[in-house]
């Protein structure tokens, strides 16, 4: 009983922290993500990719989570956007405070995209709020397609499901309709983008799909 009621404060306090957090960013009219997947799912590589296709036309920046290591953030900044690392240093995820924490490493008013990637994990990133707009996950193919029965949390609260590393499909036991199917029972409204960072497939779709988010948010910015 008392370990439930110290958990949802800690949820409490995250939320109200998230919730300021996202005032801000709408404020300064930057659409923010919040990429999660499983250990190696492709979330950086993806990244890479994205920044690359993207990055002549909207200002992009990133923050890096991780347990340990810049690693990330150095592959990031490699492809010449600003990129800050967070390292929890144990906890396998990010929360609302680490990213207010290094807000004023950024210049909002100089950004339409941030895009968070938290820490790789398929359970506890998903029960806190970051103040990101829309919580996108991935899935790789490798991770097996009984994935969304095992980790629903996940599934349930993304906007959009991206199916990575289709390009190993060939060489893995992946049922891909019924994975899909599993995730849109827990999810009826999920987007789905099928892409291979490796062959470069699908990200025309991926890439539309999220200059009609940053758009949205900066219909809401007041004139
Ligand atoms: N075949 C194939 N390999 C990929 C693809 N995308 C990423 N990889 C490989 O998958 C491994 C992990 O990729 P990352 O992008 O580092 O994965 P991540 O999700 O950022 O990993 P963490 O941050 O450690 O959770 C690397 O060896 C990548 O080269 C892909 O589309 N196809
Ligand atoms: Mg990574």
């Amino acid at each position: 009983m008392h370990e439930i009621s110290i958990e949802s404060d800690i949820l409490a306090s995250n939320e109200m922290c998230a919730q300021h957090n996202r005032q801000h960013f709408i404020e300064h009219g930057v659409y923010v993500l919040n990429l999660m997947s499983g250990p190696g799912a492709g979330k950086t590589t993806l990244l890479e990719r994205t920044i690359d296709m993207m990055k002549d036309r909207f200002r992009i920046a990133v923050i890096e989570g991780d347990v340990q290591t810049h690693a990330d953030a150095d592959r990031i900044a490699a492809h010449g956007v600003p990129a800050v690392q967070i390292n929890t240093g144990g906890a396998c995820h990010l929360d609302a405070r680490l990213i207010e924490n290094v807000m004023p490493r950024f210049d909002l008013d100089a950004l339409d995209l941030l895009i968070i990637e938290n820490v790789g994990n398929l359970v506890c990133p998903a029960e806190f709020d970051l103040g990101e707009h829309d919580k996108v996950m991935l899935l790789s193919v490798t991770e097996g397609a009984d994935k969304p029965l095992k980790y629903p949390v996940m599934f349930h609260v993304a906007k959009a499901l991206l199916l990575t590393k289709v390009d190993l499909l060939p060489y893995v036991d992946f049922d891909v309709q019924s994975a899909l199917r599993d995730a849109r029972v827990l999810n009826l409204d999920l987007q789905v983008f099928q892409l291979s960072s490796r062959a470069q497939t699908g990200f025309e779709a991926w890439c539309e799909w999220l200059e009609g988010r940053i758009k949205r948010v900066k219909s809401l910015v007041r004139a």
